[in-house]
């Protein structure tokens, strides 16, 4: 690792993952680091904080933080930190050079990059690459927003030949160099109101996964997105256009004329997940795999909890745990996935959409809604006429309703359709305690 930021004064905002990956790999570079956070210390994770202090890192939470008056010479942002609040607001206002952790990942190391971006199915698409390339035979590891911070990898990366990366808009933000060897784009829908202004800086922060790619590198994105001009070597994919190279025919992904995946013979289900495979299958093409090689580890992936996990079926009425639908793409897929008539379980936090959009699909899957949270009221109006709903006060009593409403050969899925903060820790949180509720209801209820 060369030492480009030693004797540098470092400020890092924001003391979670990212931030506390990006304080370390800044003191092994020898720089001089303090951590600033908005939180009081009490709110911090005290291990983090004291892991900080033991390497060196000076860390100012609280209001002290905003006040701050020293000068810096690089300023690290955490993805969760939107540029416009308070906190990085002060600190873009002294002049340093202002990156985000993800690109000062990237500087850290010397390894090849597959970045995945997406909507929805990034996580599972990070994954499934990671199980592909290490099968194989090309060393690799799954990090980035999927919960391990770039800069964590970067600092230890040791026998590893190529790093997958899932990356967020709100990481790709504060990009300037960072320049993926394969990056995928899988797909676009609406998410995040409550951090941009509109759809659009959504889509522009996105984008940037391209910006310094050149024609040495590849592009792998979902043939049904209009993009701009891409520098990079392109393979497309679709799961409902023939024209792409990567299509779906019979029961098989094809790649021009070879078929190549029967879906059968895979654990995924649903056309989100047939593309996300294709994705995988592309990336793989890109760093020169033959399709008999990758195959048998795409073929054993098991998709992770909260992404329409079948949990268990009780009096003959299936239960559904799709607690990672944050957004309404989400939603969607998961209800065209379903063969069987659905009670719905849906709403939480506010992310400033409204569910108008599901409307009709709504009405054609769903035989009746129980909604949850700050947007139950909303969700009502907006799918008033469409199918009954009703509203309940916790998961529990949504659980409840649900399932005295649903008829044996019906399914009770639970695709919140926006975040879970109103109500619960997290979407893994409020997946965990649905299968806990679901498997405490008795076997004749
Ligand atoms: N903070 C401030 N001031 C603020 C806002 C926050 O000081 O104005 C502080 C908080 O008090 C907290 C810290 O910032 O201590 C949290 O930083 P963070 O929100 O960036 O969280 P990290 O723990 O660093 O996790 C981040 C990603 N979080 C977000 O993008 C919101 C994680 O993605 C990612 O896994 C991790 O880095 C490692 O790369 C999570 C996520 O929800 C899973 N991502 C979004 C998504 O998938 O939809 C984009």
């Amino acid at each position: 690792m060369t030492a480009r930021y030693s004797g540098k004064k470092a400020a890092v905002l924001g003391a979670g993952l990212s931030g506390s990956a990006a304080a370390l790999l800044l003191r092994d570079e020898a720089a001089e680091v303090t951590v600033f956070d908005s939180a009081k210390e009490q709110r911090l994770l005290k291990s983090t904080i004291e892991n900080l202090r033991a390497h060196g890192v000076s860390v100012v939470a609280g209001s002290a933080a905003e006040r701050d008056e020293g000068e810096y010479d690089l300023v690290v942002l955490s993805p969760g930190i939107d540029p416009v609040s308070p906190l990085a607001s002060h600190f873009a206002a002294k002049n340093a050079e202002l990156i985000g952790e993800l690109e000062l990942g990237w500087r850290a190391t010397d390894l090849p990059v597959v970045a995945i971006t997406g909507t929805n199915g990034k996580t599972t698409t990070t994954e499934l690459i990671a199980q592909m390339l290490n099968g194989c035979g090309q060393r690799t590891i799954a990090c980035g927003n999927i919960g391990k911070p770039l800069c964590e990898v970067a600092r230890a990366q040791s026998g590893l030949d190529i790093l997958t990366v899932e990356v967020s808009s709100f990481q790709l933000e504060t990009i300037r160099e960072f320049k993926p060897q394969v990056s995928i784009w899988l797909n676009f829908a609406p998410d995040h109101l409550d951090r941009y202004p509109s759809v659009a800086e959504y889509r522009t922060a996105k984008l940037r996964i391209f910006e310094n790619q050149t024609a040495d590198d590849f592009a792998v994105v979902n043939a049904a997105e209009s993009l701009p001009p891409i520098k990079a070597r392109t393979i497309t994919f679709s799961a409902y256009a023939d024209n792409a190279d990567f299509r779906f025919s019979e029961g098989a992904i094809v790649y021009r004329d070879e078929r190549v995946l029967r879906i059968a013979e895979t654990k995924l289900r649903g056309s989100h997940n047939i593309e996300n495979l294709m994705a995988a299958l592309a990336a793989g093409l890109a760093r020169g795999l033959s399709f008999e090689q990758m195959v048998p580890p795409l073929s054993t992936y098991e998709p992770r909890p909260h992404r329409c996990e079948f949990v268990r079926e009780v009096a003959g009425v299936g239960f559904i745990n799709d607690s990672k639908a944050t957004n309404l793409d989400a939603v969607e897929k998961a209800l065209l996935a379903q063969t069987k008539p659905v009670i719905l379980i849906a709403g939480g936090k506010d992310k400033g959409f409204n569910f108008e959009p599901l409307r009709d699909l709504v009405g054609e899957k769903v035989r009746s809604v129980v909604l949850i949270g700050e947007m139950a009221d909303r969700i009502c109006t907006d799918w008033s006429g469409a199918v009954p709903c009703e509203k309940a006060e916790s998961l529990a009593e949504a659980v409840d309703r649900a399932r005295a409403v649903a008829n044996p050969g019906e399914v009770v899925l639970f695709s919140p359709g926006t975040s879970s903060f109103d109500m619960f820790k997290s979407y893994a949180d409020r997946g965990d305690q649905f299968r806990a509720l679901v498997q405490a209801l008795p076997a004749n209820s």
